[in-house]
């Protein structure tokens, strides 16, 4: 697939190793050793390694991997990766790989090697503890989130930094994936029969559907800040230690509550998968506890993260008036609820699944389990405006996932 754009050409391993070296990233005679080792749903990722050291580089396909070449997809975004990458560097480096490069012809970044660390999805399902994961992706949504919303940028620099961020290929395949399809009976869905039944009640449920109609709204038309756009626990690479977001192909200026929903969707789904991975029942319920500990430490983080910069300077003329932040910080945390329940149904529903789920073996305890996140998703959505603080919906997560458990108590 080379004729898509002047100048593009798919990469072979080889191919890799030849760039890195005409870039002086290695040096012409040095032995290289190069993988590909994409398992996403997108792109080709080649790591390269040399004597010393090991790079990675990601190349956009002009299709959409997982599918095919029957599914066209821009080049563009890996500028826009590239290009994310780097404004989220300003604000809160430690949390984002370093960027060595990147090529918008070639449609590709060269990036550092966190081959270190481990990919979120795949440290949860593990059952491992990352006691600061919470607090690092709090701090990581209130540093870029604020640093290219309204509040800290006039209107003409917002509309300069989101005229960079334009993605409607990317934003489709959300607006399909995430908020259409799965609220129908479409040909992109993927799921067990047996679930037919449950989800004919909600294909029906007109409360529900109200809801997602508003929230997909907000997904269409909330230019708030330049967000993330996919952040799944596949989107991070972590340890006990250290958190980094990658992959932020999505990227646009879209509704600020987004990502967030998007990371408690995963951990909402990590705690009622974790049933089916051979837990017993007193660690099962320490790990629950250690999800909801995460869940509510990234938004404390968050909140303080973003009243901290606002109290530091604001260009937002009303930043002081009385009540107005709190407002803001209300409307954010219930739209997070309900796109965490968007994200959610459409893992089960939806073309694009989740390993913590689908890595089940048990098929009974696999469906239950699907069921149980088909209704504590759409209780989220309908629900979102009903909880007035973290600790609530803390309270309503811990009493509807242990109560679905079946633990022996
Ligand atoms: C066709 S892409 C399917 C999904 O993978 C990405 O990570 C996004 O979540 C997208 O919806
Ligand atoms: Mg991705």
């Amino acid at each position: 697939m080379n004729a898509h754009a002047p100048g593009y050409r798919t990469f072979a391993p080889s191919d890799a190793c030849d760039y890195l070296r005409h870039l002086g990233l290695f040096t012409a005679n040095e032995p290289l050793e190069c993988d590909e080792i994409g398992d996403g749903n997108l792109n080709l990722v080649f790591r390269v390694r040399g004597a010393g050291k090991s790079l990675i580089v990601k190349q956009a396909l002009p299709y959409a991997k997982v599918v095919g070449e029957n599914w066209p997809l821009s080049l563009d975004r890996a500028r826009i990766e590239g290009e994310a990458l780097l404004e989220a560097a300003k604000v809160i480096p430690a949390h984002v790989p370093k960027l060595h490069h990147l090529d918008p012809v070639l449609a590709l970044t060269v990036m550092e090697d966190l081959s270190h660390l481990t990919i979120g999805r795949a440290a949860l399902i593990q059952g491992r503890y990352l006691p600061l994961l919470g607090g690092h992706i709090g701090d990581y949504l209130a540093r870029t989130l604020y640093a290219t919303s309204h509040f800290a940028l006039t209107p003409r620099e917002a509309k300069a930094l989101a005229a960079r961020f334009v993605n409607p290929d990317l934003c489709n395949i959300t607006e399909d994936l995430v908020f259409i399809d799965p609220y129908f009976d479409r040909p992109s869905n993927d799921f067990p029969e047996a679930l037919r039944p449950t989800l004919e009640r909600h294909w029906a449920d007109q409360a529900l559907k109200r809801e997602v109609a508003e929230l997909t709204r907000l997904f269409l038309s909330q230019g708030e800040a330049l967000i993330h756009g996919d952040l799944h626990t596949g989107s991070l690479f972590v340890s006990e230690s250290d958190t980094r977001v990658i992959d932020p192909e999505f990227a646009f200026y879209g509704p600020l509550a987004f990502d967030i929903g998007a990371f408690w969707a995963n951990l909402i789904l990590s705690s009622l998968s974790h049933r089916g991975h051979g837990l017993e029942n007193e660690a099962r319920r320490a790990y629950r506890r250690f999800l909801y500990d995460t869940l509510e430490t990234s938004w404390r983080h968050f909140e303080r993260g973003m009243r901290e910069q606002l109290a530091a300077g604001s260009v937002d003329p009303f930043a002081a008036v009385e009540g107005y932040f709190d407002a803001q910080l209300q409307r954010w945390f219930s739209e997070a609820i309900g796109f965490a329940g968007c994200k959610a149904f459409r893992r089960i529903v939806g073309l694009a699944h989740v390993a913590d789920i689908e890595s089940i073996q048990d098929p009974a305890i696999r469906l239950e389990v699907k069921q149980d996140a088909l209704e504590l998703a759409a209780s989220l959505i309908k629900r979102r405006g009903e909880f007035v603080n973290v600790e609530a919906l803390r309270a309503y997560l811990e009493s509807a996932i242990d109560d679905r458990q079946g633990d022996n108590r």
